[in-house]
């Protein structure tokens, strides 16, 4: 028997724990989290410990194939590695030399990963490069940008040395992240408080200090009601309002109107509770967290709750301060060299994107960076400002990501070309015409990831086992395209020539890794000052008024609009995430699925009596022209203005036997959803729509 330990990065979500593999004779046992990463500590989520069932799972892509039939009937021809690449690497020459560079069109997961392949594409010269973030975090990521002039990740979330930490809409004990999850538990062992703001009694609602169930869509008002009573009972921290905040008096003013009292009939929750949590918030100040949000996707005025965080953790000091917001460390801020980019081989694409983000009317004022790619969506559409021919889906399943697959399929109807990178089975790839199946992650090596944070480092992904089928990692397929479309600098053929190239001046070598699988760039955690400059924004200070906003027509302090109710026998979608699954492409993991088949309806008790719903038992969900049938939930801890569910079920391709027909299908049930958007922050509004639910 050979056994080996190979470290490694989990890949089973984006939040890529560091994990230690053991393989006996050549094949996957066990996967742990690597006992060497802080916050780890060993530990796994379930769906890092199901990564085998991944790998070993004959129901995924197992070679490249180039589609026969209509668009989604499931007609392939396998082809080889060449094959495939060459026709890929054909058809974007010939797209880009009829319509121009950039008419190719890229998305992702996002991610540490990503410097290689947008090599890439600054190399064949698109600016089209775009991620998922629409569907996620970008009002998030918009609003810090907003208040900060720097994005989310500006700052970190000490979780570990919080006095106080807020979760609303945030659901940290299911959507998971493990350094998270340890370093809240551990802070509560410690005395550190939980407060939940949710729609429904979430598993950190079981374990909070203080829950609040929330009318659903009201957030907003929740936090005008908390900045006024901050300002109103003099609780915040008025040294670091008065250095590092600009634009407070326009704030009090604007919040004037918003007292507990009127939050109370917006949201549900009493205006003495919400007086009360100020005061225990400004005990644990500046070592509170309330954390910005993550899955924000939600509503038209979520950017104006992640902007209202931001500002209620400043009034509270907490910007870069010890178990709040510090700001985050990255390699040079400790001394050290940040890894050589490959982007920088070649210039930035002089071309204006497609999705207008950065030049057009309103839309000036978002991150350019991944750009929106659902408004690249619209580009395609209507061929404004040009067309959009060819369509890269790397790592991304925007059928599913995106409510109304029909009308997104519609939005994709000009395309000529889509090519999915993928390791499982997604609607995207079976809609597309080239699958181009990735090697999972235990089976496959990736460029090295810098991991910014107190203590920053640099991590490998090293392949643990051969691929089990003929799939390739991500560097080899974006090196093939590359050689074969003329850009000899990233025609790699080995991962550690690719390792050498990042590594380059930094004093760190691949032999470096062996020990821990991750090395680490300072002895000791730095926490940074707030200083002169820290604030990329115009006064150097945190914004109240965002001029950028307001030279695209948009608010700094949009005025509260209240949500419609639902109208009669109908109610508010909403969703979220659990421990067992991640987004939808899990759902056919043998070891996952065994656990948590399909999802249910959380239905409030009240409203499940007065239809003759019993708990457990199946109910029919319709919106958009779409029905499924799902289990009810019937509960008290659930707001009655909404039904729950889990979003990623109700598969409906042949080739997942076991997930096919399990559940239903949140993303179905949002009609022309992809189109309803947060100009803030540019993210989609998927909670916006109202299905009715029947017994039987
Ligand atoms: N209705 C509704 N819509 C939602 C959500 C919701 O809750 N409800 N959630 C939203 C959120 S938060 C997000 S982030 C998006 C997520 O949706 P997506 O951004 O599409 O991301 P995933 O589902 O994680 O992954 C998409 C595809 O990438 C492949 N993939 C994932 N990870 C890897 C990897 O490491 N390597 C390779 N090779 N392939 C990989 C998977 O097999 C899958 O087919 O959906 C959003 N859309
Ligand atoms: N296990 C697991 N972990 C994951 C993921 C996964 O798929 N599975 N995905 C990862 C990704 S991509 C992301 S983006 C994060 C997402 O992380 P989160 O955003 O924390 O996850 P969610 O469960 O979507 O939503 C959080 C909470 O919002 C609540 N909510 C819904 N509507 C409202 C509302 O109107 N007001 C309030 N106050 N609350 C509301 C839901 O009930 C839920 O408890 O998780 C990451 N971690
Ligand atoms: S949170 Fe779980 S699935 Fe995500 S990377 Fe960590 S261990 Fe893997
Ligand atoms: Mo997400």
């Amino acid at each position: 028997m050979m056994k080996e330990y190979v470290y490694s990065i989990c890949g089973m979500c984006t939040v890529r724990c560091p994990i230690q593999v053991e393989v006996v004779d050549g094949r996957v046992e066990y996967i742990q989290g690597n006992p060497h990463a802080a916050g780890i500590e060993g530990a796994l989520c379930p769906r890092g410990a199901a990564g085998t069932a991944l790998t070993y799972d004959k129901e995924r892509p197992q070679g490249p194939m180039i589609r026969q039939g209509a668009r989604g009937e499931g007609k392939w021809k396998s082809v080889s590695w060449d094959e495939a690449l060459d026709y890929v690497a054909e058809k974007l020459t010939a797209i880009q030399k009829e319509y121009g560079r950039d008419s190719v069109l890229f998305s992702d997961r996002g991610g540490p990963f990503r410097d290689f392949y947008r090599a890439f594409l600054r190399g064949i010269g698109t600016s089209n490069y775009n991620n998922h973030d629409a569907a996620c975090a970008r009002n998030v990521q918009n609003a810090a940008l907003s208040v900060f002039g720097f994005g989310r990740k500006g700052v970190a979330y000490d979780l570990k040395n919080a006095k106080h930490i807020v979760l609303q809409q945030r659901n940290i004990f299911e959507a998971i992240n493990v350094a998270e999850v340890n370093n809240t538990l551990n802070a509560m062992a410690k005395g550190c408080k939980l407060s939940v703001i949710d729609i429904r009694a979430n598993v950190p609602a079981t374990k909070a200090d203080n829950f609040y169930m929330i009318r659903p869509g009201t957030d907003y008002a929740f936090n005008l009601a908390v900045i006024h009573t901050l300002i109103e009972e003099e609780l915040y921290d008025k040294k670091f309002v008065a250095d590092w905040m600009d634009g407070f008096d326009q704030l009090k003013d604007f919040v004037a109107g918003y007292s507990p009292e009127w939050a109370e009939r917006e949201t549900g929750i009493k205006a003495e509770a919400i007086r009360d949590f100020c005061r225990q918030l400004a005990e644990a100040a500046p070592s509170v967290l309330w954390h910005p949000g993550w899955m924000t996707a939600r509503y038209t005025d979520s950017f104006d709750m992640s902007r209202t965080i931001y500002l209620i953790n400043s009034l509270l000091g907490s910007v870069g301060a010890k178990g709040g917001l510090p700001l985050m460390v990255k390699p040079g801020d400790v001394g050290a060299k940040g890894l050589k980019s490959f982007m920088n081989l070649y210039p930035k694409p002089e071309g204006r994107r497609a999705d207008g983000v950065g030049w057009m009317e309103g839309r000036k004022h978002y991150d350019a960076g991944p750009g929106l790619v659902n408004l690249a969506y619209e580009a395609a559409e209507s061929e404004s400002p040009y067309p959009v021919k060819a369509y890269i889906v790397n790592r991304h399943d925007p059928l599913m990501a995106f409510p109304d697959k029909k009308d997104v399929l519609k939005m994709w109807e000009n395309i000529e070309l889509i090519v999915a990178a993928t390791f499982t089975w997604s609607d995207t790839a079976w809609y597309a015409d080239v699958v181009l199946p990735i090697s999972p992650y235990l089976e496959r090596d990736e460029i090295i990831m810098t991991k910014n944070g107190a203590k920053p480092a640099f991590q490998i992904r090293k392949r643990a086992v051969e691929p089990v089928y003929d799939t390739k990692a991500i560097w080899e397929i974006y090196a093939g395209l590359a050689r074969r479309m003329g850009l000899k600098e990233l025609a790699f053929d080995k991962i550690e020539d690719i390792w050498n190239f990042q590594l380059e001046g930094t004093g760190v070598t691949i032999a470096d890794f062996d020990k821990k699988g991750i090395v680490t760039l300072a002895s000791e955690p730095l926490l940074k000052p707030v200083k002169e400059g820290t604030f990329k924004t115009p006064s150097g200070k945190i914004q109240v008024i965002d001029a950028k906003l307001e030279a695209d027509g948009l608010p700094s302090l949009k005025p509260y609009v209240s949500p419609e109710r639902p109208p009669e026998g109908s109610f508010r979608i909403t969703f979220g995430r659990c421990a067992l699954h991640t987004q939808g492409h899990t759902v056919n993991n043998a070891l996952l699925f065994e656990r948590k088949p399909e999802n249910v309806l959380w239905i409030n008790t009240a409203k499940a009596a007065a239809m003759g719903i019993e708990n457990d038992e199946y109910v029919t969900v319709t919106g958009n022209g779409y029905s499924a049938k799902i289990k009810a939930f019937v509960t008290d801890f659930v707001h009655p203005e909404c039904v729950f569910m889990l979003h990623g079920f109700g598969h409906t391709l042949p080739v997942e036997s076991r997930a096919i027909g399990k559940g239903a299908a949140d993303n179905l049930l949002m009609p022309r959803g992809i189109r309803k958007y947060d100009k803030g922050g540019g993210a989609v509004a998927m909670q916006e729509h109202f299905i009715t639910v029947s017994k039987g």
